[in-house]
């Protein structure tokens, strides 16, 4: 069953300079890159990213560090990937999200780490399931981003649509 996935590159990964060690990692799963990215994460999107936390004690720190803030990189990378199995094969390169925990061979095993105040730096984000692959995709992405028609879609024409042009 083909199935697309949200990978982002925490803000962590990109100041260690991983981002081609972990995309050579993912190229192992065979898996078809269908849009990439670089973002600059606002505090909306980050709180909507990780609504599922919310209450967690560790929820203001989660949305700091994927804004870059504890890292002076107020960015990450985006990409979806696209094939059989895409979830499953790119949570297990990934590995636990306690990167004390994953496995040695894993993304997190081998880059994350958990700061002295209790920071899971774990380099990667892997969407964990299809329904949240799909939201969290539609919340990345718009649709003229990604290369394959991925769920429905229409045309909307904007009026005085502000947005900036080469000069
Ligand atoms: P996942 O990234 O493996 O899917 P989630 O439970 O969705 O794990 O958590 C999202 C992110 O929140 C993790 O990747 C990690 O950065 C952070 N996180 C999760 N649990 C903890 C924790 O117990 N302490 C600190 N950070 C955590
Ligand atoms: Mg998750």
């Amino acid at each position: 069953m083909n199935q697309a996935v949200l990978i982002l590159i925490k803000p962590d990964g990109l100041k260690k300079s991983l981002t081609g060690n972990i995309l050579t990692r993912l190229s192992e799963t065979k898996l078809e890159i269908v849009a990439a990215k670089m973002v600059r994460v606002s505090r909306q999107l980050a709180e909507e990213h990780y609504k599922h936390l919310k209450d967690k004690p560790f929820f203001e720190d989660l949305i700091k560090y994927i804004q870059g803030e504890l890292h002076d990189r107020r960015k990450v990378m985006a990409l979806i990937y696209w094939g059989k199995d895409a979830i499953r094969k790119c949570r297990e390169l990934a590995g636990a999200t306690n990167p004390e925990e994953a496995e040695a061979t894993t993304i997190r095993g081998s880059y994350g780490r958990i700061t002295t105040s209790g920071v899971y730096e774990n380099v990667i984000h892997v969407s964990s399931n299809e329904a949240e692959a799909e939201r969290e995709i539609k919340l990345w992405f718009n649709p003229d981003e990604i290369i394959v028609d991925l769920y429905p879609q229409k045309e909307i024409v904007e009026k005085e649509y502000k947005r900036k042009a080469w000069t």
